[in-house]
């Protein structure tokens, strides 16, 4: 699945790790799917994240096996070893993590998602061969520890009238409130943690996002 195939897949990007997660991370993950997530992202990492590679992989695992048996992509983030040993989807990196250029012949067709914070990021990830991108933050979030600042969509709509045609996701601090504004300035969906992880009912949680999009 390349450029053109991945941006249905956009909509409803929904990242988590068990960090993120006041409770059981599968029982949310299945609860997301069931409200209508469209991708997942396993990011394992910050405060309160496992820290042996076994619990790691072991984790991975069963995320991936709950998101085929429902036909979600699963994206590892950052770690390629762990993406290509248990059959992942694709990986996604951020501007400090393996360059996408090197990782690119390493992936095998896997998809390549990159974090970029500005239109020259996103134009240096697209000649990289990039996927799609993530462009925050556009809110302000606490999910992210080094986060850079809140630029609200203005990135989003840089990125557009720059001509950089990439799938895109806004991500940072989205909600069913503010996802509207994100999806108008240009983006193929919202990708969010803390408004489906945190929620206490993380399938209405989800399916308020998707209306809100689709809408
Ligand atoms: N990356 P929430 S912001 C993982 O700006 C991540 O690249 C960001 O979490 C970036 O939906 C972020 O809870 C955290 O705000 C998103």
């Amino acid at each position: 699945m390349k450029r053109e195939g991945i941006k249905k897949h956009l909509a409803l990007y929904f990242i988590a790790g068990s960090q993120d997660c006041p409770k059981n991370i599968e029982e949310i993950l299945i609860e997301a799917i069931e409200g209508g997530i469209t991708l997942f992202q396993f990011r394992e990492k910050g405060k309160g994240s496992l820290h042996t590679s076994d619990e790691i992989e072991q984790l991975a695992v069963r995320l991936l096996q709950i998101c085929r048996t429902s036909n979600i992509p699963f994206i590892v983030n950052d770690d390629v070893e762990l993406a290509l040993k248990i059959g992942a989807d694709g990986i996604h990196v951020g501007q400090d993590d393996a360059k996408a250029g090197d990782i690119i012949t390493r992936i095998n067709g896997m998809i390549l998602g990159v974090s970029v914070h500005s239109a020259e990021e996103a134009k240096r990830a697209l000649a990289d061969g990039a996927d799609y991108i993530g462009v925050g933050p556009v809110f302000p979030t606490s999910s992210k520890e080094d986060a850079k600042e809140a630029r609200g969509t203005a990135v989003i709509e840089e990125i557009k009238q720059a001509g950089i045609d990439i799938p895109m996701v806004g991500i940072g601090g989205i909600t069913a409130e503010n996802a509207k504004s994100v999806v108008m300035a240009g983006a193929d969906g919202v990708s969010v943690i803390s408004s489906i992880s945190r929620s206490e009912h993380p399938a209405a949680a989800a399916r308020a996002l998707k209306k809100v999009i689709n809408g």
